[in-house]
Formats: structure tokens, sequence, C-alpha cells
């Protein structure tokens, strides 16, 4: 994990930026205090600072290596607020490794190491160029699953979800400030909750987080999609209904029950929502031994579900209540399941009067999939159509409940009145250090190296 704190690492560091792999070009990227020497010894230029200059880099004995776009930017003015030179080589895998080596060399006295992951992105954060929930956000730009989660990253870069927060944080530095100076002349005291309509300004700050709470959850199911697990007896189209979401065929359809043996995985957007389908094997009493094996899977599988689709068939020879019933106990906190019966084209029309709560489709056909595509949507929370979205995840959340729960004690207190002035003032205080951990400001070093741990290098 990364050194944190004060002791944080102060030599310079290297990396390659761009992915592993061949292509056009490959980018290193040194970053430390001081680097005009390091970064002549490199490209054997004075170079000036952000302006592309083509040098030669050359090896030990003087043969070249590559011609290269360099380009220097001096402190605070890059990406990490130290010097960073960024070489723009080609993007041959042996060739970068080359350029870090001879780096490396030519470092070795000012203590040129290979960054760690997030390194990079840890200084820019150190340095103030960017809070934690933007470094959080490049990450999740680069990890984005589709054009959706992009935007939604990107404005979250930009500071949109900070703003948010900064904007909440100061109405209740506000509030705080009323609430602490008054308990410093304890005798002006009295009304002080009427008189300062702390309550209707708790009530507003209260409004403003459960909106940027309910964002947050949007920005997560954006950022990490939804586990959608596919389960029923053997034969009721399960595979069928992965293949036809999928638009491909993925999994294997037989007229067999126990085809399926193991768990299919798939991954399809709607709306721009990252939807990973599991597709298990069919749960019946079986002596075949890789088959009950799957079927253990199945039920591991429905215990990691966020959203579990039950499908039946109008020719299920099973009895269904039980085995559904069975099912629903196994489900995990929070996950949410949608019942359906596939093979409606043997029904004759599709419809599902006699039963509102029940989706017919036809895996086979297509009919009924445009509407089980909304229902899965709706089932997990996400909103249609939103252009706003800021991308989140779980931790954020986290701060923004602890942050709730903090308010809501206050709020209690608040109605004691004066008695409880001091209770009131200390949930306060601990709603606003929540939230404060989101930009990560009052952030525990060793949970900053956990986050930026998490990053790739050369990030
Ligand atoms: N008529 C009809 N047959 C279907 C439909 N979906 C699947 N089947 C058939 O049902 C059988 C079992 O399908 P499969 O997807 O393997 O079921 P699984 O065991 O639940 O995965 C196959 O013969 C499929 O062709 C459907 O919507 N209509
Ligand atoms: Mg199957």
């Amino acid at each position: 994990m990364l050194a944190m704190g004060p002791a944080s690492r102060k030599i310079p560091i290297v990396a390659i930026a761009t992915a592993p792999g061949k292509a056009g070009v490959g980018i290193i990227r040194i970053s430390g205090e001081g680097l005009q020497e390091l970064a002549f010894a490199i490209t054997n230029t004075r170079l000036q600072p952000r302006k592309a200059t083509l040098v030669d880099l050359r090896n030990h004995d003087g043969r070249i290596i590559d011609s290269c776009l360099a380009i220097y930017f001096s402190a605070p003015h890059s990406f990490t607020g130290e010097d960073v030179l960024e070489l723009q080589c080609h993007g041959g895998p042996q060739l970068l490794d080359l350029v870090v080596q001879r780096c490396l060399q030519l470092g070795q006295q000012a203590g040129l190491a290979i960054a760690e992951p997030g390194e990079f992105s840890l200084r820019a954060f150190l340095n103030e160029k960017i809070d934690l929930a933007q470094a959080e956000a490049i990450a999740d730009l680069i990890d984005a699953q589709s054009h959706a989660a992009v935007m939604g990253a990107a404005r979250s870069l930009q500071g949109a979800f900070s703003d948010d927060i900064h904007r909440l944080v100061q109405a209740l530095t506000q509030l705080r400030i009323l609430v602490e100076s008054t308990l410093d002349f304890p005798e002006e005291e009295i009304e002080f909750l009427e008189n300062a309509q702390a309550r209707q300004q708790l009530t507003e700050i209260q409004e403003q987080l459960q909106r940027l709470l309910g964002a947050a959850k949007q920005g997560q199911i954006l950022r990490d999609g939804v586990q959608l697990v596919l389960v029923g007896a053997p034969n009721v189209g399960k595979s069928s209904l992965l293949n036809c979401l999928a638009g491909e065929e993925v999994a294997i359809v037989t007229a067999v029950a126990g085809t399926t043996r193991d768990r299919v995985k798939q991954s399809i957007t709607l709306d721009g929502v990252p939807i990973h389908i599991i597709d298990t094997a069919g749960l019946r009493q079986t002596s075949d031994e890789v088959e009950a094996i799957g079927i253990e899977r199945t039920w591991a599988s429905i215990r990691t579900a966020d959203l579990l689709i039950y499908i039946e068939a109008p020719d299920a020879q099973m009895a269904d209540e039980t085995l559904y019933a069975e099912v629903v106990a196994a489900l995990p906190v929070g996950c949410t399941s949608l019942r359906l019966v596939n093979k409606a084209d043997l029904l004759g029309a599709v419809n599902g009067a006699t039963e509102p709560e029940t989706l017919f489709i036809s895996a086979k056909t297509g009919a009924g999939i445009p509407e089980l595509k909304n229902a899965i949507l709706t089932r997990v929370g996400w909103q249609a159509g939103q252009e706003d979205v800021l991308i989140s995840r779980q931790r954020h959340i986290d701060c923004l409940r602890h942050a709730e729960a903090a308010l809501h004690k206050a709020s209690l207190y608040a109605l004691q009145g004066n008695r409880a002035l001091e209770l009131f003032a200390e949930e306060l205080r601990l709603a606003q250090e929540q939230l404060g951990q989101i930009t990560g400001r009052l952030m525990p070093d060793d949970l900053l190296g956990k986050i930026f741990s998490q990053f790739c290098i050369g990030k």
C-alpha cells in the first residue's frame, strides 16, 4: 500500500502512463520536485515549459533508443503540482521499458523510483490540485462502462459533486457558528433555537442532503451496475432469455433439462447502466454430480444478486411456489426480485391481465422484452433519461448516510430545546466530518492509502 502522511515519499517517480500493449504512442511520466537537471540528462535539451519539443533519447552508449516529444511542466502548473516531464514515445512495450530503465539509471542519484499504483493522483491530491472525490472520478472516468458513465465521471471530475458537498458543508458551518456562539454565551441561550430559526435551517440542510443522496445512488448504479441473476427450474428459458438480452448466443440452449451446468456471465448496458447478467443452472433435485455443483453455484449467485429474475414457463413441471419461496428467502438484504413467465407465445395472447404483478415474455419471439428491460431499470431504482448524473461510489453513499443519521439525531435534540444544545452541536459536527471525508480533507491516512492504491500504475 502507498506510504502516506507527512512521511509520504518526496522522491521523483516514473511510470508508463499508457495502457500495456502495442500502440502508436506510449507515454512515460516523471513527477518530482526540481526535475530540471534530470530532464536535461534524459533529453539532452533545455526544455521550455509547456512546449512540445522533439528530442532523441539515448542509451548509455549514446545510441538512439527513440525520438520522442518531450513536454516539461513546471510546478505548480502540472497534474501533480510538482515538476512533470512527459515523454511521448512510440508505443512498443519493450521500447517503453527500455526508456524507463534508462530514466531510472539517469535518475539514480535523485532517487527516481517506479511509481506505486495511484501515486500520481495521490500527489495531485496532497498538493491540492484535486480533492478526493475528483481523484476517484479520474479512476471512474477510465473505468467507465458506458458513455453515460463517462459523462457522469467527467462532471464529478469537473467538481460538480464536490461543489454540492461544499454547499452542504457551508450551510452546516453557518448553523454550527450560530449554535457554538450561543454555547459560548449561555445567558443568551433562551429561545435560541426559535430565534435563530435553527430548526428551519436544519430542515433545509436535511432536504439538501436527501437530494444529494438520491443523486449519489443514481451515480453508483451508473458506476457499478447491477448484478442480475436469472433463476428458475430447468427448461423454463433462462439461457434463452440471456441470449435474447445479450443479442448473441452466449449460453447453450437445448430442450434437454439440465443443459446449463455452470454459471454463464454476460454484461450488457441498458440506458447506460451496466447490467451484469448471470445465467444459472436450473434448480431441481438431481443425482448428477456436475449438475449438483452447478446448482450449488446457483444458490451462491442468488446470495450476491442486486436483482433476481425468477422465471417460470407455462409448461413447467415443477411445483413452483415452494421453489419461489425458497429463492426469495435466500435473497440478500437490498436485493429486489422480478417474477416472470416465459414462453408466453405458447399461451396465445401475451397478456398479464390475470396477474398484474407478473410479466409475460417470450425469449423466442422477443415479445415483452422492451417492457422487461424497463422493469429491470425501474426495479433497481434507475430513473431513465437523466442528463446530469454524477458518478459516485459506495464510500460516498456511506458517508452521506452517516451524515443523514447525525442530522436526524440533531433534529431530535432540537425538539428538546436548549437543554440539548450541546448534543445538537455535536451531531452537526459529526455530520460535517462525514461530508468532509467525501472530499478527503478530513480523511485518515490509512484510508487514503487504501483508496489510491486501488488505482492502476501510471495514474
Ligand atoms: N416456445 C418457446 N420456447 C422457448 C422459449 N424460450 C425458450 N424456449 C425453449 O425452451 C427450451 C429450454 O430453453 P433454455 O433456454 O435452455 O432453458 P433453461 O434450461 O431455463 O436455460 C429450449 O428448447 C428453448 O428453445 C420461448 O419463449 N418460447
Ligand atoms: Mg440454461
